[in-house]
């Protein structure tokens, strides 16, 4: 399961003899094979996780009227954020280091209506029986310093393939949609670097924004509990 990124790896000199063209080197055919097949694993294990996740919605919403999932958004884990990774933590660059060593090659992400609704669908999905929690990042209850919300599950998904069960990692980060809202914000502002000075006053600010969204979330539950309360229901 080896990704051999070096160019004077021996690798190179078996080479596969295609007439008039370049010649491939066997062994990265297979590597670029071996690679091919865990995507195709991740996202599976991705379609798994969401149709369970859909399943919850749509019992949920007839249940109590209305949706407690607003969207779902998934996504593989780019081959160079992979490398990137792998190189950061100083980790062999290989399909077997990526499968052995991160956890977030297939991601999904839930974003709620509300606050409750988060505990609600997570729960719901670690208690079904074939689903091992491996971590849990609550960053909603224990905000990051920078003022980052959201809660993060790495969970572990059996699935079945022609001849193989493969159980496969996911990250499922759950939240509201002003939490989404602001880490897509906080994200792209990311990319601008070169602030100098002002990078103290900007986190500052990112900061606070952070604390003004968390309690408006808290206000529209509280919105919204008012409204249950006086038997009134909130449609989807
Ligand atoms: P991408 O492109 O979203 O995948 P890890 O590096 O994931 O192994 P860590 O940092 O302990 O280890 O994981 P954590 O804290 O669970 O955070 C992982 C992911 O959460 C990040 O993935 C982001 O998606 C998101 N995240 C965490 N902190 C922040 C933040 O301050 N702002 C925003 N906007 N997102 C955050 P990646 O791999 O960084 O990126």
């Amino acid at each position: 399961m080896n990704i051999n990124m070096n160019p004077n790896s021996e690798l190179v000199q078996s080479a596969v003899n295609v007439p008039n063209l370049v010649q491939v080197p066997e062994a990265l055919i297979n590597q670029a094979h071996e690679f091919q097949m865990a995507i195709m694993m991740y996202t599976c294990a991705i379609r798994e996780v969401k149709t369970k996740l859909e399943v919850l919605n749509d019992e949920l919403s007839l249940r109590n009227q209305r949706n407690p999932i607003e969207m779902i958004k998934s996504r593989v884990k780019r081959p160079v954020s992979i490398v990137e990774k792998l190189h950061r933590r100083g980790l062999p660059i290989s399909t077997e280091s990526m499968v052995q060593n991160l956890d977030d090659v297939a991601g999904i992400r839930v974003i709620c209506s509300f606050v409750d609704d988060i505990y609600t669908v997570a729960n719901m999905l670690v208690s079904q029986d074939d689903i091992t929690v491996v971590t849990i990042k609550d960053y909603i209850r224990n905000p990051k310093p920078n003022g980052y919300r959201s809660y993060h599950l790495i969970i572990e998904i059996p699935v079945f393939f022609s001849e193989t069960k493969k159980n496969m990692r996911v990250e499922v980060q759950i939240r509201t949609i002003a939490m989404d809202f602001w880490a897509s914000l906080d994200h792209q502002l990311k990319y601008k670097k070169d602030i100098g000075d002002a990078a103290d006053r900007i986190s500052e600010e990112l900061r606070q924004c952070a604390d003004v969204i968390a309690a408006t979330d808290q206000r529209m539950l509280a919105i919204r509990k008012d409204i249950e309360a006086q038997g009134g229901t909130v449609r989807k």
